[in-house]
Order: structure tokens, then sequence, then C-alpha cells
């Protein structure tokens, strides 16, 4: 490999066309260490194979070849065996990642091949979202009648990556508005390009209760049959959700269950009168206010509510693979503070009987007796509100880690600023969190700088929440995901610095490029140099 341009140790932006005619491109997020070499291009071709060798390799190469076949119209086999120049190769090995991280890889492009090498399956599929990215944006497409006009080259380059936070995620609110199989299928796809690896699903709230649990029925009878603003209901079966978790799986992403207690239950009190202290069932709600529903901490409804906590968790725990169970805890303002400690009590430990660790909105911190490693989401601000700081803080003094989620800059149910003139009209979204929230803010703020006495090592991650009471369908929940996704996987994967604002920009520009390829819709923000 000939000399190497270092394009900046996190940062790669450079779309115009180098001497080979390949167009240069970035990655987002911006990998550890990324080189490009002034060395002619890897052109995939009708000969190309995928050469997969070690543990999980030849299903990460069948999980890129079925999409990349439909696009190029190549049969890109996956095969065993030594490797020729037109192939990629696909390596799971020991010492193969930098630093033998889980979920790091190292790629390798250049005229005689494509290497990807990762000590896990994990690792090689996040460096195929790589290569995915240094490919043409034609490689999006679903069928091949456009292929690019350069041909399928991808430049020469090294890339040496692997995250800087284990948990990156992003929650879909599906109680709100539910959303069918396919449409969480469709985000997995979209998250797992950004090397996202959690899928949080909010299932249950006021407007609705959207998970088969055999035990208690009516929670997907009368608790499924709304949503915000009357919208209609629905509800996964067991089979869904075991779809939802397989696919996932595939893009190695873990799903997160959330059963939001003891507040936000307005669907389970109205399907079980026995939930209720009064014994009596409320009326389905379809409007979009929070903090008006409680479960019952009273001695007379301890039966019925710790046999539905004990159930519901068992239930949830037995279709969950993945090491969480989130069991909420947010905004219980019809909740007196002696219930809300008595119920978190009971609820988390009901969640920790599962053997699963238990997550919870930052306010369970109030509790003194969270099961050991209890995660808590922080969700106030960049600048703490109120005692967020000290509710998120005792997570970690009760042995447990964080998950940050400032809502100012992470919530993706925040309105794009010039959103009025923008292709929805300003119809989607809220701005309760300081406002409307721009591409740049949700780029520009540091994690460890967020709750003071956190250390690096207590944040087991960042996730972007999208609550969907305005949100009703797919595209409205990619355009408000679309573009600032990329700003918080960013956050969550690339090394604190360099934090290069003007590559992200042009990175996310590219970016673009493959989204319309996809037919994923985004909002374009003005500032972003789109193609
Ligand atoms: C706050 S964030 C909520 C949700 C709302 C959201 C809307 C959190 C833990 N609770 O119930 O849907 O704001 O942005």
């Amino acid at each position: 490999i000939a000399t190497a341009a270092v394009v900046a140790a996190a940062a790669s932006a450079c779309t115009s066309p180098d001497q080979n005619g390949a167009a240069v491109t970035g990655i987002i997020p911006a990998p550890a260490q990324f080189t490009l070499d002034d060395a002619p291009a890897f052109v995939l071709s009708a000969e190309s194979r995928l050469v997969a060798t070690g543990d999980g390799a030849a299903a990460v190469a069948e999980t890129f070849a079925a999409p990349a076949r439909a696009a190029t119209g190549f049969a890109l086999p996956v095969v065993d065996g030594e490797a020729a120049a037109s192939d990629i190769e696909l390596v799971v090995a020991e010492r193969e990642a930098p630093g033998a991280e889980p979920e790091g890889y190292t790629l390798e492009s250049g005229e005689l091949g494509v290497r990807i090498g990762a000590d896990t399956a994990a690792g090689l599929f996040r460096g195929t979202q790589s290569l995915r990215q240094l490919l043409p944006a034609d490689i999006e497409r679903a069928d091949a009648s456009s292929p690019p006009a350069l041909g399928w080259a991808v430049p020469a380059a090294s890339v040496a990556d692997a995250p800087r936070f284990a948990y990156r995620g992003s929650m879909l609110d599906v109680a709100r508005h539910f959303f069918p199989v396919e449409d969480v299928l469709s985000f997995i796809d979209a998250i797992a390009l950004l090397k996202l690896n959690v899928l949080h699903l909010h299932l249950t709230d006021d407007q609705g209760w959207r998970i088969e649990i055999d035990s208690w029925p009516e929670l997907t009878g009368t608790g499924a049959a709304t949503s915000a603003g009357g919208d209609g209901g629905g509800f996964y079966t067991k089979a869904d959700y075991r779809r939802i978790v397989e696919y996932a799986a595939e893009r190695f992403i873990t799903v997160v269950p959330e059963i939001d207690l003891p507040g936000h239950t307005n669907a389970a009190l109205s399907a079980y009168p026995e939930l209720n202290c009064d014994g009596v069932a409320p009326a389905p709600y379809e409007g979009t206010e929070v903090g008006f529903s409680s479960l019952c901490a009273s001695p007379e409804r301890a039966e019925a509510t710790d046999r539905f906590l004990t159930d519901v968790t068992r239930e949830l725990a037995e279709m969950t693979p993945g090491p969480w169970l989130h069991l909420g805890g947010d905004e219980s303002l019809a909740t007196s503070r002696d219930d809300y400690l008595d119920l978190v009590r009971r609820i988390t430990h009901a969640g920790a009987a599962t053997g699963k660790t238990v997550i919870g909105w930052h306010e369970m911190g109030a509790s003194a007796q969270l099961p050991p490693g209890t995660i808590g989401q922080y969700w106030s601000f960049v600048e703490p509100e109120d005692d967020a700081a000290s509710l998120t803080r005792s997570f970690v003094e009760q042995g447990g880690a964080v998950i940050l989620s400032p809502a100012d800059v992470a919530y993706l149910d925040m309105k794009y600023v010039d959103d009025p003139q923008g292709p929805l009209g300003g119809r989607l979204g809220l701005d309760w969190a300081k406002g409307p929230t721009t591409l740049d803010e949700a780029y520009a703020w540091e994690p460890t700088t967020i709750v003071p006495g956190l250390a690096e090592a207590d944040i087991l991650g960042i996730e972007a929440p999208i609550w969907t009471e305005t949100i009703g369908s797919l595209s409205e929940v990619e355009f408000m995901l679309f573009p600032r996704i990329a700003a918080i996987a960013e956050v969550a994967w690339s090394p604190r610095s360099p934090r290069d604002r003007e590559s992200f920009f042009t990175r996310v520009a590219w970016l673009g490029t493959h989204l319309d390829a996809l037919g994923v819709t985004y909002y374009p923000v003005r500032g972003v140099p789109w193609v």
C-alpha cells in the first residue's frame, strides 16, 4: 500500500473523486483511526466472493451479501478458503481487533481486495457497516437498475476501530403509537448502519399495552385497543416479538423491553380492575398528558399487584435473550413518595428475580434498595435540573451504571429548528426540552460532563429515545431520527477527541446519499452540504 494520507484520527470527509475516479468518502460514526491511502481502489465485480473464516463470519457475510446482491446484481457467494484479488475477506480470529475490543474491527481495502478482521462476529458486523458506507450509495438500492457510473469502487483505506461506549441505543415508543413488526425491522436496519447495538422498545404506557402476556390476556385485549390521538391500537404477539429479537440479533443489536411502572400504567389499569386501589378500571386513554396513573401500593391490592409484577417480568424475561429489562419509573406524579419507594422496591426486585439486570429512568435512584447493578437512565438536560444528578449518581453508589439520554440533545422527538418551513409543516415533535434541537446541539455534547461525579467507566452508554405522541408512521419516525441520530451515534461510538463539526456535517451529507438510495426519509437540515 502506497503513501498513506492520514485524514485526522477520528474523521475523514472528502467527497470529491480521487485520481482513480472512486468517490472518497467518510464513515459515520467516525472510526477511531481512518487513513485513506494514495493507491488504486478496490472494485467489487461479478467475480467477487465473500470469503468468510471463523466463528459466525459466514452469517455476517450473508447479512451483508443479501442486500448487496440485490443492489449489484452480482452473485456474491459466501465461501471459505483462500481469498483472491476480487474478493472481500471476512475474518473472525483472536487479536484481529485493536485492543481486543469485542466490537472492534480492522478494515483494509485496496486493489488486491478488502479484508475485515475482528475478534467477534459482532465486531465483524460493525466492520461491514463501514464497508457499506465506503461503497457507492447505490449499494443501498433494492434493485440493480442504476449501477454507479464509476463502478462499485471502495477507496484504498485502512481502518482500525472500536466503540467508546458499550451501550449505544435508540428507543422507539410503540405505546403512544403502535408500529407493526415490519416498521420495527426497518428501524433496526436504520440504526444498524450507524453501529448502534441496542433497541429499547417502550412497550407500555397510558395509551396502550403492546406485548402479549399469556397470564394476563386482557393487557392486550382492552389494553392494546387504543393509542394517542385515537389512531387505533395493536400489539406484538410473542411470535412477533421473537421475530424482532431475532432480526435485531442478526445485526448484533440487543432488544431492551420496557414495561413502564408504576406510573404510565393506564392501559394496564383499564384492563384489570383489581390493579386499581378503588377496584374500578379507568377508561382507556387516548390523550397525551403524563403523570396521572399509578399502580396501587395499598396492602389490599398487594396480592394482585405482586402477581402482576412477577408474571409480567417473568414472561418478558423468558422471551428476552438480552441481559436487561427496563421497568420505567419515570414521571410517577400520581404516586405518593412513600408509595413510589415501596412500589419501586417491589418492581425492581421482581425484575431482578428473573435473573436480568434492571434498568430504570433516573427517578428510580430515589430508592436506596435497588437490586445490585441496577442501571439508571438519565433524561434531564445537559445542565441537570432539580435532583436529577444526585438521583443518577445513586445508581452508581449502589453498584450500577448509567445510560445518558439528555433530553435537550438526545430526544429525537424534539422538533427541528426551522421545521415550520420544512416538508412536514412543523406538525411533528414536541419542544418541552429547551425548545427545538438542532443537529449541532445533538452533536456538540460530551457525556462525561453532564452529571458531576460520574467517571467515564460509570457510563454504560448513550441512548436516543423517540417518543411518539405526535408521530404515527415509519416515515415520520425516520424524519425525526435522521440526521440527528447520526450525531448521537458519533457521540456514543467515536473517540472523545477530536470532535470535528465540519467533517461531521460533510459526512452527514454523504450519509444522505445512502438514505436516499435506501428510501429512508430525513430532514434536510440547513448547513449540511447535501449532495
Ligand atoms: C417525557 S422521558 C417522558 C415521556 C414522554 C416524553 C416526551 C420520560 C422518561 N418520560 O413519557 O413521552 O417526555 O418527550
